[in-house]
């Protein structure tokens, strides 16, 4: 009797948490305003874990925890689409986008001006979905739009796609959408390719169809993808409302993500003047899309215009210009960075691409150059996307001439003659002239003055280049040394703004410990890290006779890192440059020495932070209130303590208000943590 109870308090639980769970994934994804934190959410999923495994009878197909299959399958099956994935026609210019629409009216009897749902085009691949009485039975790749593949197992990873719809649900509902991979998803991707040493992927797009169409789910489950819904394919049980906007409205009570741009305009202005928003924001979207997609609004004039061939004449995709353009490899040149590691650099020749004038591409190392085959010569496809750096995608080897010529690393760095190294392990190759190269040197001066180091305005690229390849400054503490007759005599510097360079170097001798770390350019020692090695040691003369498990005491410093602090500070030439900077008088306030981070005035506080700050990066915020013993956290909960709110803030600020969380401005932060 006792068990049966247990057995029926466990299932209420599991039904509990299921509903839970799925009520925080569709605030969370669709309406992008979740109402709990991420670790609040962890520990519904880890009960609802604990609950299945002691009691697997109680496991539901539809239950969040069973996303990922445990077993590959063993090929791709093929899908006839009940009704056909059309394609869509393409404009090129604002006439292609008035010509259609004069047609569109033309075909249309009795209508002056016409509406059009517009959303943006996102590059991914078009993927139907198929629920009946609201659980997801199929979803299917658009193959060439008559049949395509079933990929149930992958799409049902996908956090986004709900495996259960939300509410009354008709007995069946295809709906097509665009499943695409986020470009920061494809960036880490990309970064952990390139550190294991292997094969970088070429575009989201390609990394999303290659994702889907896996036979492994565990091999898609932890692939960056997302969705979004934008059509009505076969229905059963639902009456279709009057507008493609209200069934897109409706597939988003039902829990389906649909664009958050998506707009109902008037007429071809309306839809050229969409397309020019769009792209004005397409570099900061952080997803790639190819272009608008136009949709006459109203579904009974949809139905009287009907289909070309394979594509409706209701619909039309305008797109934008190219990501992708091919151009031809002039050079191959090795750029030495700060810590000297030797970059090559394609110079190629100009092309307009992804909306910019590209004449340079980072291969990033030489076993990049090599995997890719890069040779001078070569006609390449060159790739740049949003605000990425432009890269070369591939080598068009048909069309690699007979006196195309390969590029080797050179054993001597091509700025100081020094020996090149490379250690065995790593891709990277590296100068060891250290700060005697001027490569390096320049560099090193860069980071020193830059925003969040020393912050010396006015001390930019083109000064420090002459000022090294005069032979002026050759540490840090030689800016200290300049003088208004130097200055002056310099290209381009009049008097008012040697003054005033010299008034900002004065004014950068005032710092932080946490600053003066960083900025010395200790090898993988970042603003994070300065700041815990600044808190923790509390003291520079602490720091510098510290020995390698000392330095490994400090939270999240690892045995790699602490061997670069303690090389650093054991090298003569760099306590001497540390002395000289002192001496001219570089300083910062005595800081509180702290053993363990998380204590200090902000101890036991959430923070939010939202907006742009003007003082700050967010980032900088973030580590700022760490270091004072504050938590920062994505979303705002009742747990939150406080919501600092920068210049443009998103939902967050409201989600604030609506909870009658304290709302923080940059000022209110800084005193906080002033203490
Ligand atoms: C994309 N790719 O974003 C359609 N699409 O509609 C949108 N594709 C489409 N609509 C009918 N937003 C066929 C394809």
């Amino acid at each position: 009797m006792a068990k049966r109870t247990a057995q029926a308090g466990a299932a209420a639980r599991a039904a509990e948490l299921r509903e839970q769970i799925t009520q925080h994934n569709y605030r969370y994804h669709v309406l992008d305003s979740p109402e709990i934190s991420d670790a609040a959410y962890d520990r519904l999923m880890v009960e609802l874990n604990g609950i299945e495994a002691e009691h697997p009878e109680l496991i539901t197909p539809d239950s969040p925890t069973q996303r990922v299959g445990a077993t590959p399958i063993g090929e791709l099956v093929a899908v006839v689409h009940s009704k056909p994935m059309l394609s869509l026609d393409n404009a090129f210019t604002d006439e292609d986008v008035t010509n259609f629409d004069r047609r569109v009216r033309e075909r249309l009897e009795d209508v002056a001006s016409v509406e059009y749902a517009a959303e943006p085009k996102l590059d991914g691949l078009a993927v139907s979905f198929r629920y009946e009485n609201g659980l997801l039975v199929q979803a299917a790749t658009r193959g060439d739009g008559l049949r395509g593949e079933d990929v149930t197992h992958n799409v049902r990873t996908i956090k986004t796609v709900p495996v259960r719809l939300r509410g009354e649900a008709p007995e069946l509902l295809e709906v097509r959408g665009e499943v695409f991979m986020t470009i920061a998803g494809f960036k880490a991707m990309n970064e952990q390719a390139l550190a294991r040493g292997e094969r970088t992927f070429v575009n989201p797009r390609n990394t999303a169809a290659g994702s889907i169409r896996q036979l492994d789910p565990r091999q898609t489950a932890n692939k960056p993808l997302d969705v979004f819904f934008y059509s009505v394919g076969e229905v059963r049980g639902w009456k279709l409302p009057a507008r493609h906007s209200e069934a897109l409205a409706q597939l988003r009570e039902w829990g389906l993500k649909v664009s958050p741009l998506l707009k109902v305009v008037q007429g071809a202005a309306g839809c050229l003047a969409y397309y020019r928003d769009i792209g004005a924001r397409r570099a900061k979207l952080p997803y790639e899309i190819d272009g608008v997609v136009y949709k006459v609004d109203q579904l009974a004039q949809q139905r009287e215009l009907g289909f070309v061939a394979r594509a409706p004449r209701w619909a039309l995709a305008h797109k934008f210009p190219a990501h992708e353009e091919n151009t031809i490899v002039r050079d191959i040149e090795f750029q030495v960075g700060r810590t000297g590691a030797l970059t090559p650099v394609a110079r190629l020749e100009p092309v307009f691409v992804g909306g910019v004038t590209v004449s340079n591409a980072t291969l990033h190392n030489m076993d990049e150059v090599q995997r890719k085959d890069v040779r001078i010569g070569d006609t390449v496809v060159l790739r740049r996307a949003g605000d990425v750096i432009p890269e070369i995608v591939k080598v068009i080897i048909e069309r690699r001439p007979g006196n195309a010529r390969a590029v080797e690393l050179p054993t001597q760095c091509p700025v100081c003659q020094s020996d090149v190294e490379k250690v065995a392990d790593e891709a990277v190759a590296r100068c060891t002239g250290g700060l005697f190269c001027p490569a390096q040197r320049k560099e090193a001066l860069r980071h020193f003055a830059s925003r969040r180091a020393l912050d010396i305005e006015g001390l930019g690229t083109k000064l420090i280049d002459q000022l090294v390849d005069t032979d002026q400054v050759h540490t840090p503490a030689d800016l200290y040394k300049l003088t208004l007759e130097q200055l002056t005599e310099l290209e381009r510097m009049g008097e008012k703004s040697a003054a005033k360079l010299l008034e900002a170097l004065n004014a950068s001798k005032t710092t932080t410990l946490g600053r003066f770390l960083y900025a010395l350019g200790i090898r993988d020692v970042g603003e994070a890290t300065a700041a815990a090695l600044a808190s923790y040691f509390g003291q520079l003369d602490k720091l510098v006779a510290a020995s390698e498990e000392q330095i490994q005491q400090v939270p999240d410093i690892g045995p790699v890192v602490a061997a670069h602090v303690r090389h650093f500070f054991a090298q003569a030439h760099n306590r001497e440059v540390i002395d000289a900077l002192r001496t001219q008088g570089v300083n910062w306030p005595a800081q509180p020495q702290r053993t363990q981070t998380g204590e200090g005035a902000l101890t036991g506080k959430t923070f939010v932070i939202t907006g742009t700050l003007d003082s700050m990066s967010r980032d900088e915020a973030g580590d700022r209130i760490t270091a004072a013993g504050g938590k920062v956290t994505g979303s705002v909960s009742k747990k939150t303590s406080y919501v600092v709110v920068g210049a443009e803030p998103g939902s967050k600020a409201q989600k604030a208000q609506e909870l009658g969380i304290e709302i923080l401005d940059e000022a209110g932060l800084l005193k906080l943590l002033a203490g």
